[in-house]
């Protein structure tokens, strides 16, 4: 294979809504570039890219696929991701190694669904980025209204290069604004004719050609002195103005093409090629010391591993990016996040599963190795005399959470063993066991997300498992103050067991005054592991019951505390002042303290007006105008508070509070609310008491389990 120079290559990512043809695209690049002799296509499970099984079965794209193409004596690798936001993960993370991100808008739809969420991850970086314009041969194509699309949603930065003749079942033009030229292709694509522009585009062409002039000149003054000049630009003043444009995020070229039918790629390639950054020309790298790392060929050796796979019979390739120097067969490099030393055993150029052995590769190229032991996603490999970390990938926070469970216990142990090899490969499956709920909850983006989960864990590791609701962590506490008193007294047999406490039990709150009434001696304050406090007075007057004896009691409150009297729950914020109590000579100990304990302020507790706490979260859902009625109303039928809605350009910004519990399958329901068009955000926001309907049906449930 053959090695490039660190000036031909360039890394670029196809992003976009799920169908608009990215799959297809990457296809095509490979096929116009002669390094496959025939295209697949999706629904014939046969695309380079697309080349899991899973992928066969659903007939889309579930993880993004590293390919290379070539072109001109260019080097381009290609990052094929999913569209469907439940994958956003992979996004994330070829993102962060793309120095173009292309986006593919299908012409049929414009902007669609989850745009945001991926052009999110591109502003982040101030990635440069062009535009795409697919399926201009589609019968339903509209080219003028996604333009509006995109314009209207991404700004003034989008920059018309070429525009369709003959959109729609008939496609087979391009006219070319840069090169002013006519591209006219055969109905099977590929090399396409190069004609003079027809006379009756002529005055459009002219019009959009001066626009592209301009957009070209204001990216640098030497440009726009030459352009005030000249009155116009040549094309390669206008290549190094759109370059400029494109680094500084300034400038989004957009280009037209038909995957599917072969036309208009070549043309895209030429541009990535010529005009699109390369990943020396880009920023330096931050590294996590807060340092600057050149992207040079003669720097030191630096490599990050953006990506993770755990073939079966293979094992684990990493896919990294080359920040600086270049790595060779038989480099010994270090690992800066655990300083073990990888031998990089063999190197890969990959295309899809197809691993092309290869014995270097450059800065700014992207690559693959087998076997690394203690290296994972988000890792830096270090050659000799540099050891630094480069900043991680910053993946999506969890939307779902599932608790798991096998359905052959024996296959419990096998679980976490299982779960963590995935989650190496997709960072954005987390699992953690609780052991508050006593169940192993794990946590995906989305239901489809968490199918895939489900699937690779019956097809790949033969395990048969079932996802069933978490359960929700309830709390609970008391609503007044009860005075109480409880004596313990054992004779059977042996040697008995005595104790007798009196205690007040109230609600705690933060800042509240101290108790009046009683003689404090000593106070406790305990912050408990689950959130609020027990506030623990000893206010035993004349030595009633022995100082010693004190902890006993706590301990036995603390042990109720574990497990509310009312459903099981943790309890919190409650205050005690233990002020009176007997104890005798010889049958007084610690557990006949503990039991008093326990038993008084469990008495007093379900005096003391229970209650059941549930979390909150507070939502922030970002929904376009028009569907804000329907989301509201499916917030309301989930106990939300609608905490005030906000006006985001042509969004509207909901932030609400709703119980945790009703936030069950709450992506997929807003998804089929909005066709996909809202995304949300939660976090936990506080504890609050549940309706008394609720309360009611929670302890019936409760004590029902108990019998
Ligand atoms: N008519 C037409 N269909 C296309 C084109 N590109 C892709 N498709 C079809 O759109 C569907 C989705 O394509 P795919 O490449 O999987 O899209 P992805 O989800 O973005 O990767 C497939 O059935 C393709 O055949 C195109 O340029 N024109
Ligand atoms: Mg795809």
């Amino acid at each position: 294979m053959k090695v490039f120079d660190e000036k031909h290559i360039k890394n670029i990512v196809l992003l976009g809504s799920p169908k608009s043809g990215k799959t297809t695209l990457a296809e095509t690049m490979l096929f116009e570039a002669g390094l496959i002799n025939r295209r697949g296509t999706v629904t014939g499970k046969n695309t380079v890219s697309d080349y899991h099984e899973i992928e066969h079965e659903r007939e889309c794209s579930i993880y993004s696929t590293l390919l290379h193409t070539e072109w001109r004596n260019y080097k381009i690798n290609i990052i094929d991701t999913p569209g469907l936001d439940d994958f956003v993960g992979e996004v994330a993370s070829s993102v962060r190694v793309a120095d173009t991100c292309v986006f593919l808008i299908n012409a049929q739809h414009g902007v669609e669904v989850g745009t945001e969420l991926i052009w999110n991850y591109i502003d982040q970086f101030n990635k440069p980025s062009m535009f795409v314009f697919n399926q201009l041969d589609h019968p339903k194509s509209n080219f003028e209204a996604s333009l509006e699309s995109v314009k209207s949603q991404f700004g003034a930065a989008t920059t018309l290069m070429q525009y369709p003749l003959n959109e729609g079942e008939g496609f087979n033009g391009i006219i070319d604004l840069l090169k002013m030229k006519y591209y006219k292709f055969s109905p099977q694509g590929g090399k396409p004719e190069k004609l003079p522009i027809p006379e009756s585009e002529m005055d459009k062409a002219n019009k959009l050609h001066n626009e592209l002039v301009e957009k070209a000149a204001e990216n640098d003054e030497n440009l726009m002195e030459l352009y005030f000049e000249k009155g116009t630009l040549n094309e390669d003043e206008m290549k190094e103005g759109l370059k400029i444009g494109m680094r500084n995020h300034q400038v989004f070229p957009i280009f037209c093409i038909s995957a599917k039918n072969d036309m208009g790629s070549g043309r895209m390639m030429g541009f990535i090629d010529n005009v699109a950054p390369s990943a020396i020309d880009i920023k330096p790298e931050l590294t996590v010391e807060g340092e600057e790392l050149a992207h040079s060929i003669t720097g030191p050796e630096v490599l990050f591993v953006y990506k993770t796979a755990i073939e079966p019979n293979l094992g684990k390739m990493s896919f990294f990016k080359v920040i600086s120097g270049q790595v060779k067969v038989g480099d010994e490099l270090i690992n800066h996040q655990n300083g073990q030393i990888e031998r990089i055993n063999q190197l890969f150029m990959m295309d899809g599963h197809k691993r092309n052995p290869i014995n270097k590769l450059v800065v700014g190229d992207l690559g693959g190795v087998l076997k690394l032991k203690s290296t994972d996603t988000n890792h830096t490999l270090c050659g000799k005399n540099i050891n630094v970390g480069v900043e991680p990938i910053e993946f999506p926070e969890p939307k779902m959470h599932m608790a798991i469970i096998a359905k052959n216990s024996s296959d419990d142990d096998k679980l976490g063993e299982v779960l963590n090899k995935i989650h190496q490969e997709d960072q954005t499956v987390t699992y953690e066991y609780s052991s508050e709920l006593k169940q192993l909850i794990v946590s995906t983006q989305g239901e489809l997300h968490l199918a895939v989960v489900q699937w690779i864990m019956e097809h790949v590791y033969k395990l048969n498992i079932a996802f069933v609701k978490p359960k929700i962590p309830y709390r609970e506490t008391i609503q007044k103050m009860v005075d109480t008193s409880y004596k313990h007294k054992k004779q059977s047999g042996g040697a008995g067991q005595f104790g007798e406490v009196y205690m007040k039990v109230e609600p705690y709150y933060e800042g509240m005054p101290e108790p009046t009434g009683v003689n404090i001696r000593h106070k406790d304050i305990i912050d408990l592991e689950w959130g609020g406090k027990l506030v623990f007075y000893n206010c035993i007057v004349g030595g009633v019951i022995d100082a010693r004896f004190l902890p006993s009691i706590q301990k036995g409150i603390m042990e109720k505390m574990e497990e509310g009297p009312l459903t099981g729950s943790y309890v919190r914020d409650v205050r005690v002042m233990v002020y009176d109590g007997k104890m005798h000579a010889v049958d007084s100990n610690d557990i006949a303290f503990k039991i008093a304990g326990m038993r008084a302020f469990k008495q007093a507790f379900i005096q003391a007006n229970p209650k059941i706490l549930e979390p909150v979260n507070e939502l922030d859902v970002l929904v376009p105008e028009e569907l804000l009625g329907d989301v509201m109303t499916d917030l309301q039928t989930r106990r939300s508070t609608i905490m005030g809605i906000e006006a985001k350009g042509q969004y509207q910004l909901i932030k609400a509070k709703t119980p945790l519990a009703e936030l069950d399958r709450y992506t997929t329901s807003l998804r089929s609310i909005t066709q996909g068009r809202a995304s949300f955000k939660k976090r936990f926001a506080e504890y609050a008491p549940v309706p008394p309907n609720i309360q009611e049906k929670l302890i019936h449930d409760y004590n029902g389990s108990e019998n």
